[in-house]
């Protein structure tokens, strides 16, 4: 049996490890940073950046290395050695994986747990999302309501509370990092400390139908004066129908099909 030339191939691995992870590092993958949970956030994809650089140089190594050592001879055409794999490599190979992701796991569980400690003065606002718009919900201003813009005041805790209406939809603001699924019927939320007053774009992160890429709303970060002075210029408030649970809304649409008459033939009637 050939030994493996294991220090030749721990510095080729060491090599190729680090020449990766300086340069994906020096990629801007993530853009501009506008809220408190953004650097963890960073921290925790370039650590995931490097340790997956080093699995894949272990693998490219190992993988060059049997190409190039066990290649077969020019003229060989007999079979390959019967082999039945290796127990003690297998145990190996998938310890070692376990433990990386379980380790990467409990980290990115810790980054959340801190993101999500709620402040005592957190602002709640209620997103409402629909096939394709945004609107906003003031509950601690007299319910008040926007359209296609949400403001915040800068370096104040803001939870948005999800409140899908018809699909799944996604809260992302690419400069806040945090992404949040609104699901009809389940309460989740998003919470964002703002840290950079601004213009930004709220993205709809979750394909929901034929008009999912126009499903964007303005996101303005501003001081706590302007967001007020904001919130008192606003006159609408958040609409009966938007306030109603899923449950409520299903049943007042039954409603009004059955007034209409509309309910006929609809397969929905009861006997
Ligand atoms: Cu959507």
């Amino acid at each position: 049996m050939t030994r493996l030339p294991i220090l030749k191939m721990v510095l080729a691995v060491i090599v190729l490890g680090v020449v990766q992870s300086v340069v994906l590092l020096q990629v801007d993958w993530f853009g501009d940073a506008a809220s408190t949970a953004a650097g963890p956030i960073d921290t925790l994809l370039d650590v995931t950046i490097v340790v997956s650089s080093f699995v894949f140089a272990i693998v490219c190594v190992a993988l060059g290395y049997a190409l190039i050592k066990w290649r077969a001879k020019p003229g060989d055409e007999s079979d390959g050695l019967p082999i039945h794999g290796n127990t003690k490599l297998e145990i190996v190979w998938t310890i070692i994986p376990i433990i990386m992701v379980l380790g990467l796991a409990g980290y990115s569980w810790a980054v959340l747990d801190d993101i999500e400690k709620t402040d005592a003065d957190a602002i709640h606002i209620n997103a409402y999302a629909q096939q394709f718009a945004w609107t906003f919900g003031y509950p601690e201003s007299g319910n008040k309501w926007s359209e296609g813009e949400l403001h915040v005041p800068v370096d104040r805790q803001i939870i948005i509370d999800l409140q899908a209406q018809d699909v799944l939809h996604s809260f992302w603001v690419p400069e806040w990092r945090i992404k949040k699924d609104a699901v009809p019927g389940l309460e989740t939320d998003a919470i964002i400390t703002p840290d950079k007053e601004g213009t930004y774009q709220l993205i709809c992160a979750e394909l929901c139908g034929i008009g999912h890429t126009t499903m964007r709303a303005i996101v303005v970060v501003e001081s706590e004066a302007k967001y007020q002075a904001w919130l008192k210029q606003q006159t609408t408030e958040v609409p009966d129908d938007l306030l109603l649970t899923t449950d409520q809304a299903l049943e007042k649409q039954k409603q009004q099909q059955e007034q209409s008459g509309g309910i006929e033939g609809s397969g929905v009637k009861e006997q």
